[in-house]
């Protein structure tokens, strides 16, 4: 696998530095100031080249160029936006950057209930409570259909759990949710998001697979002729929340992925944790079926619990097989004679990055190393003793 971290550019307390330390030798980062369906102008994709590549490192994939709603439902300006999307694939190929992350979720990127959840140890992960997030559409959000995402026993205890909440607690869930995860696009409030919201209101999860296809069926010739590969990240979590349809969640979402239309250019991120939060995902097996069109690797581990709820445990420990997964990723490594590009996905905020009162959560250097340092030895155990 080739070794990669995320960096979220010079606001970011990782220091490109620090990602060499670790013995990462790619960097996996995004134009963050450009909004959302803005050209990203050539200059400006050089300067954070030239950046990475005088730390003695490489740009090796682009997460995200982010979707504009519009585009999502197909709406408003959303021929132009898709214009605007195919220019910036043009000129990341341009300054030679041909791996290229995406998403399809509606409004929300990724979603936590709480980003420092307090661990055993004394480390925090980030952590996804679905009573919680019963809790926040019902009684913060007070969105009328709750009763479609959730049955009666999670609505009885989020309504006892709210009644117990601080309000130091009802904010920290409102910030976790709204305030923008690392990576994310916008700050939001419950006024302007329940705007946003309701936009998908006729939306199914056909209508919005249809979109996806006809703006995959748009793009991907394009990224064909630059030799660009487009890799689709799943949704996190993977099921519907808010009553917004989430499409990029199981092996039939991703079956139908493949099919809107047949290219290399067309493929996958696969990402262990927002998949290995579906107990359905059998992971080794996905891997396998999709070999060819996986592009890029997430990989982490979620504990999932039996209600739904899911928090981000230690890259080997948690609910998934990480040795099986890493098998089955070297497995199609050696068939496609390649290295597939992989990041250590979040990390636990420890050591001495629970004093640092500015990190990104998910995205502290020591518990990112810790899990990158694990995800070698695995590697290089595995490829040691021929049981490929
Ligand atoms: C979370 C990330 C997501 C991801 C986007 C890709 O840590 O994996 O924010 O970057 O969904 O577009």
């Amino acid at each position: 696998m080739k070794q990669t971290f995320r960096w979220f550019g010079e606001t970011d307390s990782v220091k490109l530095s620090d990602i060499k330390q670790a013995g990462a030798t790619g960097v996996v980062t995004a134009l963050h100031h450009i909004s959302n369906g803005e050209v990203w102008e050539i200059d400006e994709i050089q300067k954070v080249k030239n950046t990475i590549e005088n730390a003695g490192l490489e740009w090796t994939f682009i997460e995200s160029i982010p979707i504009h709603e519009n585009i999502k439902l197909k709406q408003g300006d959303y021929l132009q936006r898709i214009e605007n999307y195919k220019q910036s694939l043009k000129n990341v190929a341009q300054c030679g950057i041909k791996n290229v992350c995406y998403n399809f979720m509606p409004v929300l990127d990724w979603t936590r209930t709480h980003l420092f959840w307090q661990l055993e140890d004394s480390s925090t992960a980030l952590r996804f409570d679905k009573v919680e997030m019963a809790a926040f559409e019902a009684f913060i959000m007070k969105r009328d259909d709750v009763a479609s995402n959730y049955d009666e026993i999670i609505l009885k205890k989020a309504e006892v759990r709210f009644n117990e909440m601080t309000q130091a607690e009802k904010q920290r869930l409102e910030d976790s949710i709204l305030k923008g995860l690392p990576g994310t696009v916008d700050d939001l409030s419950i006024p302007v998001f329940k705007e946003m919201i309701a936009q998908y209101k006729n939306i199914s999860h056909d209508d919005l697979k249809e979109n996806l296809s006809y703006f995959l069926n748009e793009v991907i010739p394009v990224c064909e002729k630059l030799g660009i590969k487009m890799a689709i990240h799943p949704d996190d979590p993977p099921f519907d929340i808010m009553g917004l349809p989430r499409i990029i969640t199981s092996e039939t979402d991703l079956e139908d992925l493949v099919n809107f239309i047949d290219s290399p250019s067309n493929g996958i991120t696969f990402c262990t944790g927002s998949l290995g939060a579906n107990p359905k995902n059998d992971l080794p097996k996905m891997i396998e079926k999709f070999k060819d069109k996986i592009h890029f690797l997430h990989l982490r581990n979620v504990k999932r619990e039996p209600d739904g709820s899911f928090y981000e445990d230690n890259h080997l420990d948690g609910s998934s097989d990480m040795y099986e997964i890493v098998k089955s990723v070297l497995k199609i490594e050696k068939e496609r004679d390649l290295s597939i590009p992989m990041r250590p996905d979040h990390g636990h905020q420890m050591l001495d990055d629970l004093k640092n009162d500015n990190a990104y959560a998910g995205y502290t250097a020591i518990g990112r190393l810790r899990g990158l340092a694990e995800l070698r030895g695995l590697e290089l155990g595995i490829l040691k003793s021929n049981v490929l």
